[in-house]
């Protein structure tokens, strides 16, 4: 007899927060939206925050929209982005809102931490790369604010709300993994990192793995599951691979590009090259690097107002090929403000002409994710002599089919597009194994993706190669 559940899983974005219900079965997933809202920075002051009451409220109105519709509801998992936190005083109130990863209270600080602590002994104790938002910097910037002093426990994002909506606290490793403050090799908190970095050990509490159940929504008695609660952890889940032998993309607001591994890589080149071994659903290794991603176009969109974003592609794809191209990753483009500007002022620092039309600015942006994708997809299956046969790009870009098209070319590879909500996919699968509806590894779950979400398929232009390596020649000469 086939069974089957229905479970919520609420998916934030830096851009836009879902609950979304899936119907799980052995046959496979069926996706529907309860409730979409926008998310963004708000800026108090000279700081930017996460509006994290707001972010609560249209969870808790997406969780009753659901429960309304599907009375048999069987369980809510909870995931966001990475790195960020509230602070909890020792009644379990917050301490200030959160603040937002991009903000700037972090500038200079990676540096000073990473002099103090050796970035080969920060490598090999947490594997992961050097991002200046990693929470261990955050809490760096913050060490001397009476919000740190006063706090008994620091929750992260999707922790936060769970918390909030249960009374139960706990924090699920494989975002904790992003913080920079979990040990690689055990996934326990670096009790000698922590006391090192000068951070109070009693902000980090107990770690929970994805399926351990995580306290019973008050009010409405919906049990919550851990699920990788990093939204990336969730949507590698959902890659809907045949082999092992694949590359990812989550591709969003940033590109998640790399390889899923059973063991951390941790050679100097891998450190040399940033990439980062974060923490996936069953113990395995999310072997990646931070591509700038989606959020240059997003940025720019904002910019410019309100835009059509299909009108901008087609009109980007109009225009000539490999013409003005950009390092996306340049720290430049991370804080939010005037992304043109920014390009524009890429383009005459690199000698090219600045482009001229919104549709030219989008047409240099993809060409140059897509030359970032290629460089990533190529380091990741190097440096961890993982080969690579296919390139699966998840998330909203997967919607982007000149996005698609460029990386199949750039990376020479075929790409599989989609599926656009693999967050939620994942997140929601993760419970239905928990429940005993669905059973086995990662490739289980997967072959049950490939038989009901709909992928698009981009073979890479013969012939291109050649052009795509002179373009990664200029943009960057030295290697
Ligand atoms: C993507 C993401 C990414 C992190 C960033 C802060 O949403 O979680 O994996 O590096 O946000």
């Amino acid at each position: 007899m086939t069974r089957r559940a229905t479970v919520a899983a609420v998916d934030l974005g830096a851009a836009s927060g879902r609950v979304m219900v899936a119907g799980v079965s052995p046959d496979g997933v069926a996706l529907a939206e309860a409730h979409r809202f926008g998310n963004g920075p708000v800026r108090l002051l000279d700081t930017l925050h996460w509006d994290a009451l707001r972010l609560y409220a249209e969870v808790l109105a997406g969780l009753r929209a659901a429960v309304a519709e599907h009375p048999d509801l069987a369980s809510v998992g909870i995931d966001s982005w990475a790195v960020d936190y509230g602070l909890l005083d020792r009644d379990g109130a917050l301490l200030g809102n959160p603040v937002h990863y991009r903000d700037g209270r972090t500038d200079g600080v990676m540096d000073a931490v990473v002099a103090k602590l050796g970035a080969e002994w920060l490598y090999a104790t947490t594997g992961l790369q050097l991002l200046p938002f990693n929470t261990l910097f955050q809490l760096a910037a913050a060490a001397d604010t009476p919000a740190v002093a006063a706090a008994e426990r620091m929750l992260l994002i999707p922790d936060l709300l769970s918390y909030w909506l249960t009374g139960v606290a706990g924090t699920e490793v494989t975002n904790a993994s992003t913080t920079q403050l979990l040990d690689v090799r055990t996934r326990e908190w670096s009790a000698e990192l922590v006391a090192r970095a000068g951070l109070p050990a009693r902000l980090l509490g107990e770690l929970r793995r994805p399926g351990d159940p995580a306290g019973v929504v008050r009010d409405m008695g919906l049990p919550v599951t851990a699920v990788g609660s990093h939204d990336t952890a969730s949507a590698v889940v959902a890659v809907p691979a045949e082999s092992e032998r694949f590359a990812y993309i989550s591709c969003g607001t940033w590109s998640l590009v790399g390889v899923e591994l059973p063991e951390p890589v941790l050679s100097a080149a891998s450190r040399e090259a940033n990439f980062t071994n974060e923490a996936g659903v069953d113990g395995t290794v999310r072997y990646l690097r931070n591509v700038m991603g989606l959020w240059v176009l997003q940025e720019s969109m904002r910019a410019w107002g309100a835009l059509d974003v299909a009108k901008l592609l087609a009109g980007a794809a109009r225009e000539p090929a490999l013409g003005t191209l950009v390092d996306v990753d340049d720290p430049a483009f991370l804080p939010p403000g005037d992304m043109p500007g920014r390009i524009a002022a890429a383009c005459v620092a690199s000698g090219q002409p600045v482009p001229v039309s919104p549709a030219a600015f989008t047409r240099c942006i993809v060409d140059s994710l897509a030359l970032a994708h290629r460089r990533a997809v190529r380091q990741a299956s190097a440096l961890s002599g993982r080969d690579v046969d296919a390139v699966h790009i998840v998330g909203g870009g997967a919607r982007n089919a000149l996005l698609c098209q460029l990386t199949a070319d750039a990376c020479g590879l075929p790409v599989v597009a989609g599926p656009v909500e693999a967050t939620a996919l994942g997140n929601a699968l993760v419970q239905a194994r928990a429940l005993g509806v669905v059973h086995g590894g990662l490739a289980d779950l997967r072959a049950l993706l490939r038989r009901t979400q709909e992928l698009r398929f981009y073979k890479p232009e013969a012939g291109a190669e050649a052009a795509w390596q002179a373009a990664e020649a200029r943009v960057h000469p030295s290697r």
